[in-house]
């Protein structure tokens, strides 16, 4: 297209996940996942407070049946299409694949639903990029196993990819392993379907967890490239770099340090090796990780792109004795930024930071980005007319695509663009539905009360016009 910086295959489309779209929660021999244990959270805060037994129906769940992607997915992909979407970012539910996650062989009705989903796609030339496990380790294995935190997950988690690799091998190109790997570090019951409160040293729980991950996610990506030299396999970071407070070098230096947090992973799933500076971190606090010298071996088998999700970037300081204003709105902390605005949920708001964040990971990498998750959370107002008027999340959306768009100048690589929720689904952090991201609305409340119908919002008219003109649009 005339004037745009995009690349003519520029993969413009929206995010989606099996845990807060499809519900369906115990359809087609599901077995359960963490989200399936996550009530609504009324006033909105982050502290997941998970129920451990859904049995005893305390609260309503809204995943149980969640936007009912699992029966409407026909409509919605035929909307995203509309939309003009080149891709759609979704994942597997590895509970619909291996409902205890250890089943001798994989669950046939799990993976024709995914057969369907993709001849879905393929019907309006949609390609598919899939997230191997969102928040989705069988729950049956938090029981038996506290989760990650046992090194026989690496194995199931591989047969569980080594399948739908082979199901999916000439349907599915783009694969990503782990959403949000470094959600290890905060989220462990959603992230890595443990516990860590009984731990003696919670980190290094964690940390060996971790471990886990990364091996099964370097194994998984070696057996992705062995069933399709085509295939591309990325990881997934939770992104957003950390400001330091004040030039007080105690602060550039606690800035590091929590970017390296996240980076840590990252430095292995792209160098496939664990950083330099990991080694004091795990000495000060502690930690003694278990490494074989096979997994040291499997490290080497790196990935070909880094997808990352960007909703804020934070502020921190080295002072301890500060007493400064925090935002509670996302689970990574952050002092507030007085140079920006926040959302209603307290997340801040820039633009800015989504372009130094990608410079800074691409100087670092040196491998082409995918943006697969960006967006608003916002409260919407149907009118009467039923239409919507999100010029809230058009502005938010728009100025965070003129950042990639700078990012693309500054001559960082990017393949593609993917909104957060472009459908309305649950929201990961508090089980809300009124936290909406997206450019359809879904007729649901928080109490589960409503048609679960579909309206288009004015964000989608807008991102049809972004789509279509690869970007040039967004000038007008
Ligand atoms: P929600 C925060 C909390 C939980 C998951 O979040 C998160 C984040 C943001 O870093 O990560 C992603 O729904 C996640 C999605 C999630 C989205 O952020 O709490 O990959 O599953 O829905 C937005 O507003």
């Amino acid at each position: 297209m005339k004037g745009s910086v995009f690349t003519k295959d520029f993969l413009w489309g929206g995010a989606i996940a099996a845990n807060q779209y499809e519900g369906g929660y115990l359809e087609g021999k599901k077995g359960l996942g963490p989200i399936d244990y996550l009530p609504t959270i009324q006033d909105g805060r982050m502290d997941a407070m998970y129920h451990p037994d859904i049995t005893k129906k305390f609260h309503y769940y809204p995943s149980h049946k969640a936007v009912e992607g699992y029966y409407r997915y026909k409509e919605d992909i035929k909307l995203f299409a509309e939309m003009g979407f080149k891709c759609l970012r979704m994942s597997i539910s590895w509970p619909r694949i291996f409902p205890t996650g250890e089943e001798e062989t994989p669950n046939e009705e799990g993976l024709q639903f995914y057969d369907a989903v993709f001849t879905e796609c393929k019907k309006y030339d949609i390609e598919p990029v899939v997230t191997l496990n969102h928040f989705d380790t069988p729950m049956a294995l938090y029981e038996k196993y506290n989760g990650w935190a046992d090194r026989k997950l690496i194995d199931l988690f591989v047969k569980y990819a080594e399948t739908v690799f082979t199901r999916y091998k000439d349907v599915v190109r783009y694969w990503m392993t782990f959403n949000e790997i470094n959600i290890m570090m905060v989220l462990p019951f959603m992230g890595g379907s443990m516990k860590i409160d009984d731990a003696e040293n919670p980190l290094q729980l964690q940390y060996q967890a971790a471990h886990h991950q990364l091996v099964a996610s370097a194994k998984a990506t070696k057996v992705a490239h062995e069933i399709n030299s085509n295939n591309q396999v990325g990881c997934m970071l939770a992104a957003g770099e950390a400001y330091p407070n004040t030039c007080n070098p105690e602060d550039i230096w606690e800035a590091k340090m929590t970017d390296r947090e996240g980076f840590f992973f990252i430095d292995v799933q792209a160098r496939g090796k664990y950083p330099s500076y990991s080694k004091r971190v795990f000495e000060e606090n502690n930690i003694t990780l278990n490494i074989t010298a096979e997994d040291t071996e499997i490290l080497k088998n790196t990935v070909d792109f880094i997808g990352f999700s960007y909703y804020s970037t934070k502020v921190v300081t080295g002072n301890k004795e500060l007493d400064a204003d925090t935002t509670d709105g996302n689970i990574f902390a952050s002092l507030s930024n007085p140079y920006l605005p926040k959302t209603e949920w307290g997340w801040i708001i820039d633009p800015l930071g989504l372009r130094v964040t990608m410079n800074t990971i691409y100087d670092r990498y040196q491998l082409p980005l995918f943006v697969v998750e960006n967006g608003l959370g916002a409260v919407d107002q149907v009118e009467e007319d039923q239409s919507i008027h999100d010029l809230y999340r058009i502005e938010y959306l728009k100025e965070h695509i003129l950042a990639v768009e700078e990012a693309l100048k500054d001559g960082v690589e990017v393949m593609g663009y993917t909104p957060w929720g472009c459908i309305d689904l649950i929201s990961a952090g508090t089980g809300q539905m009124k936290k909406r991201y997206g450019f359809i609305y879904v007729d649901l409340d928080d109490e589960g009360k409503g048609t679960r119908n579909r309206l288009k919002k004015d964000s989608f008219y807008w991102y049809q016009e972004v789509i279509k003109s690869n970007g040039v649009s967004l000038k007008e």
